[in-house]
């Protein structure tokens, strides 16, 4: 019934268009073929000696992909009948996708060291291949080929040869649960959308000074007392190992944040580890060792939830007068010859890289502030460094030691003018979209860039708004941290951009629009 109103309008419309996959690929050849994507496609997969590999990652993966090609974004009747050329009744049809990987695994490391390569080839016959050497490079590949197929599951440009690989490794999304609690139905929903664009660690700001939803066998007063709404607005043990193997089979590792010493609401579970006779309570008191000692025990349970080789512990905007104002955090500080709040911080990180780190076998990240708090110095070997003021601070924390990942320019819900950095005359996507992270770099200084994240705080917005607000502006970032250098034209992202869009709205994320234009989710 509702595909006929489709058919009014799409029939006014020039549809013979083909559709390219987002991010754009390293490399992507394309010829003048017509052909159908079969409704009912399948895969097999072989090791590089045609031995089946038969894993669930695989069997997961093909399952979400023919659905996702034939079900609920693809293959509609209306679009694909009403396309100004459609491919000839006897164009041949892409029914069977055989996939080689050449390190088979069940369960396959998840890092900034995994190979997240693929070749995708589409021959005119319909033959469809994808080579990669671990299941999260077929995954990409399969990404890519829901994207080619498009809404009318068809392929107009083959044949296609994909040869693909990330420019970065971290490509990241930050949430923020702490201000706005994200049911996890809907933190699956981010990681789904994540997934659409390749963006693959998602960056999760547990906790802050308004709640700490975190669940946790050992200190469960944390989120008794200090979430929203306990057990509502919390998560268990449970939620959160389900998030990370969610995130896991699409190929998105989630590293953990719970900021210290300062954005933190510890002392609603734990008054006795934060300052007791200053003016705030949300601050962590770095003079009492019980607090290292607590920050061990806690973190070795949640080392062992989050498999991830990163650990975010923060390390931003400490509000200083939290000591200063405390007789006995001054008192502390005057006998052991600590000059101020700056030298305390200095202390606290010299604490944790001697007391906390250790054993729990993860690399430290942190964020960078364009004062340089929390100096890389104080910091275990080989941690990093989340620049998220100016991006012109880079060459500073490489140079002392750290690696970077890059934030300042990505900041997804900072839009109104005068806001945190603004972008003149131009959309806020096209500003975010042409941020190079190795301007001002050496070339020794650029091998210290892990990658860059786009980050959703939560102050002002909620899961109502994310899509709109976040998804559309992670989209341009995931391109950035992913096509080659070289992708810089806007007027060409803005056309692929928009059918990128189009592509998420029919696979039901409320992505923003970014120009005029008919998209078939209009009018389902
Ligand atoms: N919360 C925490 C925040 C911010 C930071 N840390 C923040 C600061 C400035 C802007 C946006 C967000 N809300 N914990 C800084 C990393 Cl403009």
């Amino acid at each position: 019934m509702k595909l006929s109103i489709a058919s009014l309008l799409l029939g006014a419309l020039p549809l013979a268009k083909s559709y390219s996959p987002w991010p754009l690929p390293a490399s992507y050849t394309t010829g003048t073929t017509a052909l159908y994507v079969s409704q009912s496609i399948s895969f097999s997969s072989v090791t590089d000696n045609n031995e089946k590999v038969s894993n669930t990652l695989l069997s997961d993966a093909f399952q979400r992909y023919s659905e996702a090609i034939a079900g609920g974004m693809g293959c509609y009747d209306a679009a694909r009948s009403l396309r100004e050329s459609p491919p000839p009744q006897a164009a041949a049809e892409v029914s069977t996708c055989t996939i080689k990987v050449s390190s088979p695994s069940n369960s396959p490391s998840l890092s900034v060291d995994t190979d997240e390569s693929y070749d995708l080839s589409i021959g005119e016959d319909g033959s469809c291949k994808i080579t990669a050497t671990t299941e999260f490079g077929v995954i990409h590949a399969l990404e890519s080929l829901s994207h080619l197929a498009g809404e009318s599951c068809s392929i107009e440009n083959a044949p296609i040869n994909i040869s693909d690989k990330p420019r970065f490794a971290y490509r990241g999304l930050m949430i923020d649960s702490a201000r706005h609690f994200l049911p996890v139905h809907f933190i699956e929903h981010i990681i789904d959308t994540m997934a659409a664009s390749k963006l693959n660690v998602l960056h999760w700001h547990i906790s802050d000074t308004e709640s700490f939803p975190s669940g946790s066998d050992l200190f469960p007063e944390l989120a008794e007392k200090g979430a929203y709404s306990y057990p509502d607005a919390s998560y268990s043990v449970q939620d959160l190992k389900g998030i990370v193997s969610y995130a896991y089979n699409r190929g998105i590792r989630v590293m953990p944040e719970w900021d210290v010493p300062g954005h933190g609401s510890w002392g609603k579970g734990k008054l006795e580890v934060t300052i007791l006779d200053g003016s705030c309570s949300n601050t962590l008191d770095p003079t009492n060792p019980d607090v290292y000692t607590f920050l061990h025990s806690f973190l070795t349970e949640m080392a062992d939830i989050f498999p991830d080789a990163n650990l975010f512990l923060g390390g931003d905007e400490v509000d200083t007068s939290c000591f200063t104002s405390s007789p006995t955090v001054s008192k502390w500080m005057d006998d052991n010859n600590i000059e101020d709040g700056v030298a305390l911080q200095s202390y606290f990180w010299q604490q944790v890289t001697a007391q906390v780190m250790p054993g729990l076998n993860k690399t430290l990240g942190v964020w960078m502030a364009d004062d340089g708090i929390p100096y890389p110095e104080d910091l275990p070997e080989g941690s990093f460094g989340n620049v998220w003021q100016s991006q012109s601070m880079m060459p500073t924390v490489i140079d002392r030691g750290a690696d970077v990942v890059l934030s300042g320019p990505w900041y997804l819900d900072q839009q109104q003018p005068g806001g945190f950095q603004t972008y003149a005359l131009q959309a806020i996507w096209q500003g975010m979209y042409q941020v190079e992270p190795f301007d001002g770099l050496s070339e020794s200084q650029q091998g210290s860039v892990l990658g860059g994240e786009a980050c959703m705080w939560a102050e002002g917005v909620n899961a109502m708004d994310f899509d709109a607000i976040a998804v559309t502006k992670a989209a341009a970032v995931a391109e950035r941290l992913w096509a080659e250098q070289t992708v810089v034209d806007v007027d060409d992202a803005q056309d692929r951009l928009m059918e990128h869009v189009c592509r998420l709205n029919m696979r039901g994320v409320a992505a923003e629009a970014i120009a005029q234009n008919f998209c078939l989710s209009d009018v389902l």
